[in-house]
């Protein structure tokens, strides 16, 4: 098994009275109306079946009179049925006398309840008397690519991106197709094809054509195409003087060529902006703010059924918290955002590390809908080679509780619009897909993609269920070797975090490539990407001190938060080091003192790898031989790369405690010269 066919595999279930129940219910489709959607759901549960029940299940236009039991697809646009919050997405599966019947308020509810019945058959489980009903949770939920025209991805461990720009429009690689259904089939229905550090290329007509083609294999899936702009683009392709977002020309362009795209894509979805962050063209280039820039945009739009979304990820050099800065930048603006403007905020305040407080924006902008933005590329999470599934710390955000409206003010709620009542949602995660045969390079890197489709649509479900789904239908359906890889995929986050990151410690990896440990990088093109300005060891402690004796960046969140995090004795462990400097001899509430602690958890992270090691061996008859040995392979990586991260850390870190490494721990046998050397080999320095 090479993995391309991810969860939708379809293979034939082995023969169980289950199978015979199926196969009974299952004999036919009939999918009533015209609509493409709709269609594609009949030919995707036609594919589903047969290949599943090993039997053909014609797609008829009726069932009207037929006498066998079949499965009747239907459109209604009565909303009750369809659960809260009712949206033309949701559906309902139920038992109608014979006939178990898909209904949804639109063609795309229908395929959504058509996914939603395959899970059921690919997961085992029964059909008879089935209701199930559901609607998304959350309205906009896109993938965000960072693919660039000449076929690379930032930040991207799979390959080179999966569109050929080369051969578009005229041809369209199947793979388009595949990809649209794996995103249909976990919900997802938008995406924003290029990086957000973006090419004005694409808004050029004649990538505007090649963006049109994609849009045609999407639309079928319930998909809209976004973009990414540069907002320099009215200067690059324009031939404007400036890209002031108050300026009556640039108006004028970016209305025109919104026109020129609904011309061509008459759903497209909107823009994505990344403006100026990280040396990107923006408003305040011009003296104009965030708000001016969105909504000179936003009003480029139209009457067109399209948003804005609007990226926070924004930090100065020079600045003195960069923990801080989006905050500083956007908090101020809110309540002027034009209302199809979603600012779009990373899950924490600094960058996708591997466990980061919450975002101290989830809140404190009740008047702007807020995009949640997650990465499933593992930029800061061992690429493709470690193992780690992201949907605990997916969770970790949205159940985070902001408490600026009381206790229960979640992020959940504002990122799902119902604490502060917005009429518009949306959650985006950073795509972690390629050209590489199984699309995301570590097997296990598909059950991001798919964890993250399965919480956009409802973020109720555990990490442990939909782990559990995305095992069956992708590995394997014993109950065992599922039982045994969902505990692995369930503790993979928290193990990788103490091997490299433990007790908030953030920001120490690799410069630049964002790989391995760097601790000890004190210069760089800013302060703000080394790692002693985030770790701040010295000869007295670790850990960057956020209190107001500090960098004050708690004053950020509501009190009951501050309260909690602002004393190092209420501080959770795992993100003291993130407020607060501790000495190196404090007891901590284990019981020992911050370095003996920091050592364990680098000592203890590293030997749970050898324990994932030990599962993964015991699913091995459960499991493809192929995908086995994959796994199994990049896992010896991982097993090296632990010990490499914990040699690193504890010798460079030790160089400022002055302790010995506790026993029952063994010290490093190699120096701390020797590690760093291996950076550099790293780094092809
Ligand atoms: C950082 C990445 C950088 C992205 C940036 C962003 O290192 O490549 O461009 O985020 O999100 O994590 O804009």
């Amino acid at each position: 098994d090479d993995g391309y066919r991810l969860w939708l595999k379809y293979d034939q279930l082995g023969d169980s009275p289950q199978r015979t129940q199926y196969r009974a219910a299952a004999q036919f489709i009939a999918a009533t109306g015209n609509a493409e959607v709709l269609k594609t759901a009949a030919a995707e549960l036609q594919r589903g079946l047969q290949g599943l029940l090993g039997q053909p299940v014609p797609v008829v236009a009726s069932a009207a009179g037929d006498t066998r039991r079949g499965i009747v697809l239907a459109i209604v646009p009565a909303a009750k049925v369809f659960g809260s919050p009712a949206s033309l997405e949701g559906y309902r599966i139920s038992t109608q006398g014979r006939n178990l019947t898909v209904m949804g308020r639109s063609g795309a509810g229908v395929l959504y309840g058509v996914y939603a019945l395959l899970r059921q058959l690919q997961t085992s489980q029964p059909i008879a008397g089935l209701n199930l009903s559901s609607s998304p949770r959350i309205q906009y939920r896109l993938l965000n690519h960072w693919d660039n025209p000449n076929g690379t991805v930032e930040r991207g461990y799979a390959g080179s991106s999966i569109w050929k720009w080369y051969e578009l429009p005229q041809r369209l690689d199947p793979r388009y197709t595949d990809y649209a259904r794996a995103n249909a089939s976990i919900g997802l229905n938008g995406v924003a094809i290029n990086n957000v550090n973006a090419s004005a290329r694409y808004l050029t007509p004649e990538y505007l054509q090649k963006v049109k083609a994609l849009a045609g294999v999407f639309r079928p899936y319930g998909i809209r195409v976004y973009l990414s702009v540069f907002w320099a683009a009215p200067k690059v392709i324009g031939g404007l003087k400036t890209a002031d977002p108050l300026d009556p020309q640039v108006k004028q362009w970016w209305a025109a060529k919104s026109e020129e795209i609904y011309n061509a894509i008459p759903d497209f979805g909107g823009f994505l902006v990344k403006a100026n962050s990280e040396g990107e063209p923006g408003p305040q280039d011009y003296g104009r703010t965030h708000a001016d820039g969105a909504n000179m945009l936003a009003a480029a739009l139209g009457t067109h059924d399209g948003i804005v979304m609007w990226r926070a990820f924004v930090y100065k050099a020079g600045s003195s918290d960069r923990f801080k800065q989006a905050y500083e930048d956007f908090k101020p603006l809110d309540g002027q955002f034009a209302p199809k403007v979603l600012v779009q905020v990373k899950n924490g305040p600094i960058d996708f590390q591997s466990r980061e407080p919450f975002h101290p924006l989830f809140g404190a902008m009740p008047k702007t809908p807020l995009v949640l933005e997650v990465q499933l590329t593992q930029e800061y999470l061992g690429f493709a080679s470690h193992l780690v599934y992201v949907a605990p710390l997916i969770k970790e955000c949205l159940d985070a509780d902001t408490q600026t409206k009381g206790p229960g003010s979640t992020a959940t709620k504002v990122v799902d619009g119902s604490l502060d009542q917005h009429r518009i949602s949306g959650i985006a995660g950073v795509a972690n897909i390629g050209t590489d045969r199984n699309w995301t390079g570590h097997p296990v890197g598909q059950a991001n993609w798919y964890a993250f489709g399965r919480l956009a649509w409802d973020y109720t479900l555990t990490s442990a269920a939909i782990a559990a789904e995305w095992t069956k239908m992708t590995l394997t359906r014993e109950p065992q070797a599922v039982a045994t890889i969902v505990d692995v995929m369930a503790k993979s986050r928290d193990i990788y975090v103490r091997y490299t990151t433990p007790l908030g410690l953030h920001h120490i990896m690799g410069q630049s490539i964002h790989y391995g440990p760097e601790p000890w990088l004190a210069e760089a093109g800013r302060p703000d990407w080394t790692a002693v300005y985030y770790h701040k060891a010295d000869s007295l402690g670790l850990g960057f001190d956020r209190t107001a004796a500090g960098s004050n960046a708690l004053a950020l969140y509501a009190p009951g938060v501050q309260k909690q995090w602002g004393d190092a004795k209420t501080c959770p462990l795992n993100y003291l080091l993130w407020f607060h400097h501790v000495g190196w001899k404090q007891p901590l509430s284990t019981g020992r003192t911050l370095w003996n602690e920091l050592v364990t958890r680098y000592y203890t992270g590293t030997d749970s790898v050898a324990w994932m090691q030990r599962r993964w061996a015991t699913v091995k008859p459960q499991v493809d031989a192929a995908l086995f040995a994959d796994v199994a392979a990049r896992l010896q990586i991982q097993q090296r790369e632990a010990r490499w991260w914990r040699d690193a850390c504890v010798l460079y870190f030790q160089t400022f405690s002055k302790q010995p490494i506790p026993a029952p721990f063994v010290p490093p046998t190699r120096t701390l010269a020797e590690v760093k050397s291996l950076v550099d080999l790293y780094q092809l320095k």
